[in-house]
């Protein structure tokens, strides 16, 4: 049985004021050109399908026409749940409908998905909170799936007390999936496990989640989950959340994070993303394998210390983001500015870096210091964040705005 494995579409997300949507619409075509030429069995997606909780029309068409595509017109399942970015409420709105053509959302603890023959042949044998088992046409072992959208502080307030409120949360996940585990997954189907959390090892120095992922809401601290509280018969987990491809764990099985389809932040200049297809069979290890997604804008950190070698580069990199650091003797002036913006119509950022600064190395404030003036502070920090004073322009506009209140 073939499974692909995809997360943090991030659907609407915009890069400052680019609209990402054709890279969008481009690299999900991508990955239905992928389902179809694996002739791929089931697609799981774990979360962050949207960017909002409110994303815009054209992202839902974007989604809706997607699964259309990439469930084969209901023959090739998808279970989708919700991540961090999604409203609960919408994802899993159209799932009445949806379930029709064989694609599952799920986004609450408490939704129970009905069982029964689908239109397309799958069978869905059983179900819980959490939890379902189907059988694909195709096979005669069954496939069984604990489902772990995110939960953030107002869903599981009703379970926790007022302890040790992140080791309460990691007892209550582990005992609930150790519990679906012990009494449906044996090795006689495909036992998976699709979530939406930040999993890592236990004692292991925790990686910092990219800025835009940090939760809203924490259940106490980083909300972090053990790989040992996904259970033992489990043979792939299938995570969103972190936007880089990571395999976080061997054990008890494959622990991944497939990455987001695109870079969307500059954090993620560096990455290549990735889509995972899986081959599983029942009571066997899984194989499992990234593929690269080509498509999209790639995003780039540049610095240059002249013009010329700047727009060289920008004459060759038509097709990308750039956070261009340009390296200079005092600020850049207009001239240099425009040449630059003129050049390329993907510069997102760009950031004069003062060679030599003036005055001192960075900002320290005395007793004394905070005697001054709210303007005196403003230039001193200006100074020591830039390496000049601010101009009479910037200064003014600040008075501008202090003297509003
Ligand atoms: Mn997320």
């Amino acid at each position: 049985m073939k499974i692909l494995h995809t997360a943090d579409w991030h659907l609407g997300k915009r890069l400052q004021e680019y609209s990402r949507l054709e890279e969008q619409k481009e690299v999900l075509q991508e990955i239905v050109d992928i389902a179809e030429n694996e002739d791929v069995d089931l697609v799981l997606l774990a979360g962050d399908i949207f960017d909002s909780f409110n994303p815009n029309h054209e992202a839902v068409e974007l989604l809706y026409k997607t699964l259309k595509k990439l469930s084969n017109n209901g023959q090739r399942p998808i279970i989708a749940i919700s991540g961090n970015h999604d409203s609960t409420q919408f994802i899993e709105a159209p799932d009445p409908l949806a379930r029709e053509m064989g694609i599952i959302f799920y986004s609450k603890y408490d939704s129970l998905i009905p069982t029964g023959t689908l239109d397309n042949g799958i069978q869905i044998l059983q179900s819980e909170t959490g939890f379902i088992q189907l059988k694909l046409p195709k096979y005669e072992f069954p496939l069984r799936i604990l489902l772990a959208p995110y939960a953030n502080e107002l869903l599981l307030k009703t379970y926790l007390g007022d302890g040790d409120r992140e080791k309460e949360f990691r007892q209550l996940m582990a005992s609930k999936w150790e519990a679906l585990a012990n009494k449906y997954c044996d090795e006689k189907g495909v036992n998976l496990f699709v979530g939406h959390f930040f999993f890592t090892k236990e004692g292991e120095a925790m990686e910092t989640e990219p800025e835009s992922e940090r939760p809203i809401l924490h259940v106490g601290g980083t909300q972090a989950l053990y790989t040992h509280n996904i259970p033992n018969q489990i043979q792939y987990a299938a995570l969103g959340h972190l936007h880089r491809y990571h395999a976080v764990a061997k054990e008890p099985c494959p622990i991944v994070y497939s990455s987001s389809p695109l870079a969307y932040s500059f954090s993620e200049a560096d990455q290549e993303k990735q889509v995972v297809l899986i081959e599983a069979l029942p009571g066997k290890a899984v194989n499992y394998r990234p593929i690269a997604l080509k498509k999209g804008r790639p995003l780039y950190r540049k610095t240059f210390h002249n013009l010329e070698s700047a727009l060289e580069w920008l004459g060759e990199n038509p097709y990308c983001f750039v956070e261009l650091t340009y390296v200079t003797e005092s600020a850049i002036d207009a001239s240099t500015r425009k040449a630059l913006m003129k050049a390329h119509d993907g510069i997102v950022n760009l950031i004069p870096q003062i060679k030599n600064p003036l005055g001192q190395e960075n900002l320290s404030l005395k007793v004394e210091d905070l005697e001054k003036d709210m303007l005196s502070l403003f230039k001193m920090y200006y100074q020591s964040e830039r390496g000049l004073e601010p101009n009479s322009d910037l200064l003014d506009l600040f008075k501008e705005v202090i003297s509003q209140e």
